[in-house]
């Protein structure tokens, strides 16, 4: 068979030519005379697919003969982005590719550009997936993500009006070349339906019957390291009907209802909810949920028996990470399969599970912290129910041991949520069957060991770490910003191959941070990447923008605790000023800016939404405002995602990062700002606190209360403190109110609630320093050289920020997981 295979596809330019020609012809079956670029992206795509799977192969292979122990990361989501540069500059090949196409009459460029956004998830928590999916096949961790495989990703953002639309984002119109559909990789899941119960020698083991049955069906995609020839895979699944359990109803002569029976099925991968905080209780999702766990966990297990005759070494060969408690339900599926299938007695399961799993928190917000009915569990899946129960119970005997009498304590930390109607908190639960748990930023993990988890951290000191977040610098610097890369190639004489895995070499250009002929480069880099995005921002909104001015930036999904509200307060506040002072002095007194403010709100967040439609409204305002000019530009940036991010960021020069202290877990987008240049405005929240003592606070703009004196106002709201609005923020609030931004009442609630005791996340109370930082952001920016500086110390001192950092600790840490290198094929 070796000799019939072509063996591996060469990296000069008639094979890469060749190898596009043939998929033209033969995969499209179009002309190979004629093919635009929609044609030559495809073709190009499934000749890159076809050198993944070359790799893909010989690293499952490799795995299995070396018995190599694999890490699972399951998420609902991965928001991987376009795949294509990132494959060919990962594989090394991007340059042969580039010449290759050239030839034939192709601009690289334009073909990337014709690919979709896979957009399967919501912002921070799925986009971190993707990033540790690319460091884990760097790193050569035998890695796999386990997820859904959506037929619709995250809605597209439309503005009309001012208004967010939603529209459906089919993302698989035109096909998915860099996907594997696996006909065979299929297993059945079970909803509803009863259990019979049986003692087993002193075992209590459940017997599941009836309901309905689901097929899912694998989708892989190859995930290639960056300078490596391992691959590793992102399994997704797809629910289809089931062909064995219908016949009767179909025999009945029911023929309609039996394919709308069909339907259902097909149904529960439809779409990704398109909630960043959690929505209560919908059953659908709970399905999805149990959907791809119960498969993932059947194809783990499939994996681990076809080299293994005992369970002993299950939990040494695997480790399953959990990406918040989304697939919290695949730590009991393990447990039942362990019990009622492969017959285990209980402690020998509990072990397996316990030693098998570990899970990440993305959240402190209290009401961010899924809980599930027990009748909602009970009714889809009732043996799990079952077993909850009975964790819950060994669980609640060992706190009733270890503080006896303790009763608040007990019904504080019981896995069920007792009321009218009972829930299981999901984060207790995935603590309890865990043998780790993690925090993604040093406060946050910190927060959590003072808050919701206090308890457990009481009870098991030492099980909640903290896993600081990352990204990868092959997307976020090295393909979104070729520019910086390259002259962070010339400037530290490394090749991009060795400084983009070893990051932290980034603090070599800290000598040049004052360095005439470095900062002039570094100056006509951004320059460039601000024209970039001026032409983005042309074709999207039809604003005009210009390119001398400060380009100041938001982007994130929209929220009150994040603070869009704040900003866009400040903007208001700062076109009243200018308005007020004498057109002769302006151009002293006030530097030219471009306020961008991009992100989705979830659809039926009603504040969200009207934050939106403010933004908007300020924005038609004072661009149409002949008096200001130039001096002020808002835009909302309509449909933020990946790929708007990697044009975005690079042209950056202040980005805002201004939650309320103790809210945001970690924020990731902090860290790719950085890296690309971009000074920080922000509180001493999530990441941001680890960012500072990098790069040193006196580069950075922090302003803020800290986590203490957040606490303190709150009370204060609570026992009815009312004078915290101040003149300066009361004119912004009559501006609003008075209809200078035209119609703009579906804020009129917010307002009305923050200036009677509803601040919750104090915007009232971090005004006026997030002014005064402002005044100091103007201030520093005059002093242009200074500002340079202080933004290539950033850039110099994020080395910190890879995602390899992160994942080198995960494995480390948590998995205890080594590096397998698959040797290059000769
Ligand atoms: C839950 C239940 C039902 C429906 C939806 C959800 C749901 C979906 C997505 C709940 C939460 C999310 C996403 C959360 C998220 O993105 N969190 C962010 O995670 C980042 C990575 O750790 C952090 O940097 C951010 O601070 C955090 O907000």
């Amino acid at each position: 068979l070796w000799e019939l295979m072509n063996s591996y596809i060469g990296s000069d330019k008639r094979s890469i030519q060749r190898s596009i020609v043939n998929h033209v012809e033969y995969t499209l079956a179009r002309s190979r005379f004629s093919f635009d670029d929609f044609g030559a992206y495809q073709a190009s795509a499934f000749s890159i697919r076809d050198r993944l799977i070359e790799s893909w192969n010989d690293t499952n292979e490799y795995f299995t003969t070396n018995d190599s122990k694999r890490v699972y990361y399951l998420s609902l989501e991965f928001l991987l982005g376009r795949l294509m540069q990132n494959a060919l500059v990962n594989i090394d090949v991007e340059e042969p590719y580039k010449d290759a196409l050239m030839d034939i009459g192709y601009k690289l460029e334009n073909l990337y550009e014709e690919e979709v956004d896979p957009a399967l998830g919501n912002g921070g928590l799925g986009r971190l997936a993707a990033c540790f999916l690319d460091s884990m096949a760097t790193l050569e961790i035998p890695n796999w993500g386990y997820g859904i495989r959506y037929d619709y990703g995250i809605f597209k953002q439309g503005i009309v009006d001012g208004y967010q639309v939603e529209s459906p984002d089919y993302w698989l119109s035109h096909g998915n070349p860099w996907e594997i559909e696996r006909q065979d990789v299929t297993y059945h899941v079970r909803f509803y339906g009863h259990v019979k119960k049986y003692n087993d020698g002193g075992v209590e083991r459940g017997v599941w019957e009836g309901g309905d049955v689901v097929v899912a069906q694998a989708y892989d995609t190859p995930i290639p390291g960056f300078n490596t020839f391992n691959c590793n895979n992102l399994r997704l699944w797809r629910s289809r009907p089931c062909n064995e359990f219908d016949f009767k109803q179909f025999n009945a002569g029911d023929y309609h209802g039996a394919i709308g029976e069909r339907q259902k099925a097909e149904y529960i991968t439809s779409v990704l909810y398109p909630n960043d905080s959690s929505e209560g209780g919908k059953e659908l999702r709970l399905k999805q949920q149990y959907f791809f766990c119960s498969a993932t966990i059947r194809d783990i297990i499939r994996r681990y028996k076809k080299t293994h005759s005992t369970w002993n070494f299950f939990h040494e060969k695997n480790q399953i990470q959990l990406n918040d408690t989304h697939p919290a339900i695949a730590s009991i599926e393990l447990l039942r399969i362990l019990i009622d299938e492969e017959k285990l007695p209980w402690d020998q399961a509990w072990g397996i599970m316990y030693k098998t799993f570990a899970y990440t928190n993305h959240t402190v917000l209290p009401e961010a912290l899924e809980k599930w009915s027990t009748k909602l569990i009970g009714n889809l899946l009732p043996r799990h129910l079952d077993l909850i129960y009975l964790i819950n119970f060994f669980f609640l005997e060992k706190v009733k041991q270890r503080y006896p009498g303790d009763n608040s304590r007990v019904s504080r930390m019981s896995l069920i949520e007792e009321g009218d109607d009972k829930k299981v908190r999901m984060a207790f639960l995935s603590i309890v069957c865990s043998h780790t748990v993690n925090g993604v930023a040093a406060l946050h993990s910190e927060l959590l060991k003072k808050t919701i988890f206090k308890d457990f951290d009481e009870m098991f000191p030492g099980k909640l770490q903290n896993k600081t977040n990352g990204v990868t610098p092959r997307r976020w610097i090295h393909c979104c910003n070729p520019g910086l890369s390259k002259l962070i190639s010339d400037t530290i004489m490394e090749e991009h191959t060795t400084w983009l895995t070893n990051l932290t070499s980034l603090r070599e250009l800290s000598a040049y941070s004052q360095d005439e002929d470095f900062i002039k480069r570094f100056v006509q880099v951004k320059s460039d990447n601000k024209l970039r995005l001026q032409k983005w921002v042309k074709e999207h909104t039809g604003i005009d923008i210009p390119t001398n001015a400060l380009y100041d930036v938001m982007v994130k999904r929209i929220h009150e605790y994040k603070r869009q509200f704040m900003n866009i307060l400040y903007v208001i506040h700062r076109y009243l000023q200018i308005k007020e002072t004498p057109q002769h002095e302006r151009a002293s007194k006030f530097v030219p800016r471009v306020v961008m403010i991009g992100g989705k709100a979830a659809p039926g967040y009603a504040n969200a939404k009207a934050i939106i439609k403010l933004i908007n409204s300020v924005a038609q305002k004072i661009n149409n405002d002949r008096d200001v000019g130039e001096l002020l530009k808002v835009v909302f940036l309509p449909n933020y995602c990946v790929s708007a991010a990697q044009i975005i960021i690079p042209a950056a020069e202040l980005s805002q990062h201004i939650s309320t202290a103790g809210t945001e877990a970690s924020g990731t987008s902090n860290m790719k700002f950085i890296m690309n240049g971009s000074i920080i405005i922000g509180t001493m929240d999530g990441a941001n606190v680890e960012i500072a003592e990098e790069i040193g606070a006196e580069n950075m703009f922090i302003f803020g209360a800290l986590v203490p004196e957040v606490d303190t106002f709150r009370k204060q709201l609570h026992d009815g403190r009312r004078d915290y609005i101040g003149s300066r923020l009361r004119k912004v609030f009559d501006a609003i109110r008075s209809g200078t931004f035209g119609d703009v009442s579906t804020i009129h609630g917010m307002l009305y609630s923050i200036e009677n005791g509803g601040d919750y996340y104090c915007v009232c109370l971090d005004y006026y320093p997030y002014l005064t930082a402002q005044e100091k952001v103007d201030e520093t920016y005059r002093d242009y050289p200074k500002w340079c500086k202080m933004s290539i110390e950033g850039i110099a001192k994020s080395g910190k920020f890879s995602s390899d950092r992160t994942i080198q600790e995960y494995c480390m840490d948590i998995w205890k997981v080594s590096a397998v290198s698959i040797p290059k094929p000769t």
